[in-house]
């Protein structure tokens, strides 16, 4: 693949739902090697450290139901900000999470730069809810929908402007646990959804196959890989806020990052929910780094 100038930014947040220390992801797939194997493969490598998140207020009351909102609004603010910033120094951005509301900054930053953004969302959630159909109240299963437009106001106008995405111009992958709400907003909107029960049935090449031809034909302009790495069977990642059993392997999941790297259509990609506190001696964390690796070019010989 092409060598790349790279911005890392690290967001260590943990706000988006309810279980403390996926803050410390960025921490902890830095301590994997995330740099050196990035740097290893090639690539000029620019560690821009981490967002400033004010712990001081969390946890305070507002009305309404969205877990520590104006967390999740400052933060994605900022992050929105510095992504627009590496983009328009030319630098691949490459973001680590933190739990998964943070793509609703990442994409806003994104979405400035490019007018027909495409997204890849390997995930086991579908990650659109909204205040209405969250079980949970927990943002971090909402970033899609917001950035499709859809919940609360202050979410989805970050950077002033909505939506940031196309639902047609979105990809899930690997999703196998999907909220009432959700599935009506996915048969609603028409939207590509690569199940489980797809990931077996055709297998994981086609299923690339399928998914980069779909962005190809929508000619999109960039595509943000957003990967949480719940998408993986908890067998591979068990350090994941929720883990749902019956995921993706960890072969199917390297062959989907070397499908995309000899793609060349990544444009920008963001590696969330690693939890060192829940995990078996970083593990999820080394899984990350690894998955950066053949994003980023690693082949077997
Ligand atoms: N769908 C559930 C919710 O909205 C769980 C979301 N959890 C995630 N999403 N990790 O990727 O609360
Ligand atoms: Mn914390
Ligand atoms: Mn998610
Ligand atoms: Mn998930």
């Amino acid at each position: 693949m092409n060598k790349l100038e790279m911005s890392v930014i690290g967001v260590p947040m943990d706000f988006g739902q309810n279980r403390r220390g996926v803050d410390m992801g960025p921490s902890a797939m830095r301590y994997a090697g995330a740099i050196q194997r990035l740097e290893a493969l090639g690539h000029d490598v620019r560690d821009e450290g981490d967002i400033s998140i004010d712990q001081t207020n969390a946890g305070h009351d507002t009305n309404t139901k969205l877990r520590n909102l104006p967390e999740v609004i400052e933060t994605s603010t900022k992050l929105a900000d510095k992504v627009s910033e590496v983009l328009s120094n030319n630098r691949f951005p490459l973001v680590l999470g933190g739990d998964h509301s943070i793509a609703i900054g990442t994409l806003a930053g994104l979405a400035k730069n490019y007018e027909n953004l495409g997204v890849i969302w390997y995930d086991a959630h579908a990650d659109m809810n909204t205040e209405e159909t969250s079980p949970s109240g927990n943002i971090h299963g909402m970033p899609l929908a917001v950035s499709m437009g859809l919940g609360h106001d202050k979410l989805v106008n970050i950077h002033g402007y909505a939506p940031k995405v196309k639902p047609e111009n979105i990809v899930i992958i690997g999703a196998r646990s999907v909220d009432p709400g959700e599935r009506d907003l996915i048969k609603e909107k028409g939207m590509k959804v690569f199940t489980m029960h797809e990931i077996d049935k055709l297998g994981m090449t086609e299923v690339m196959n399928q998914a980069m031809w779909y962005l190809r034909d929508r000619e999109v302009d960039g595509v943000h890989l957003s990967l949480d790495l719940d998408g993986l069977d908890p067998l591979y990642t068990p350090g994941v806020g929720t883990p749902v059993p019956g995921g993706i392997s960890y072969r199917e999941s390297h062959l989907a990052m070397e499908m995309l790297a000899s793609s060349n259509l990544i444009t920008s990609a963001e590696f969330v929910e690693v939890n060192p506190i829940l995990d078996e001696k970083n593990k999820t964390a080394d899984v990350a780094v690894a998955l950066m690796g053949s994003l980023f070019g690693e082949s077997l010989v």
